[in-house]
This record gives C-alpha cells, sequence and structure tokens, in this order.
C-alpha cells in the first residue's frame, strides 16, 4: 500500500488534527490517515493523488506540503508565520 506524507501548517490543538482528517478521510483512495501534530506530520495511506490532498487541506485551511512520493518544489508559500495561535478556535 503506498502512503505519502505531508506537512501540513497550521496544526496547533487536537480540533486542528480532527479537522485535517477529517478532511482527508472521505477523499477517493484514502485509506487511512496519521496525523502527528507533534510534528505537523500526516501519513496518507492509500492510491489518492497527492495534489487531490493538497487541495483538501488547503480547502480545510491548512496548507501543506508533500514530503514524500513526489518532489513538488513549495517555494513560493505564504509561510513563514509559525503562529501559535489555534486557526479553530
Ligand atoms: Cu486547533
Amino acid at each position: 500500500m503506498a502512503s505519502i506524507e505531508l506537512n501540513v501548517q497550521g496544526m496547533s490543538c487536537g480540533a486542528c488534527v480532527k479537522h485535517v482528517t477529517q478532511a482527508l478521510t472521505p477523499l477517493a483512495g484514502v485509506e487511512a490517515v496519521a496525523v502527528d501534530l507533534a510534528t505537523g506530520r500526516v501519513r496518507v495511506t492509500g492510491a489518492a493523488p497527492g495534489a487531490a490532498l493538497l487541495a483538501a487541506l488547503d480547502a480545510a485551511g491548512y496548507p501543506a506540503q508533500l514530503l514524500a512520493a513526489t518532489a513538488l518544489t513549495a517555494g513560493n508559500t505564504a509561510g513563514g508565520g509559525s503562529g501559535s495561535s489555534c486557526c479553530c478556535h
């Protein structure tokens, strides 16, 4: 089973983890979603294309980059601000 690892920005609490999980789980080809809040990493198991995962996360308010499986150069993302405030409160 293939898996894709993502670096997800903006997750700061358990509710964010839930949001991210709920954004990814219904997508076609997603078998399992494992979120690591501490590192901001999400591992998606299944055949879902990375672009669909990124689009779903973006729509949910969590910009993400692919870490593995595809060399997508995320050079121009609006990063920088490591916000400590939670997006979902
Ligand atoms: Cu949160």
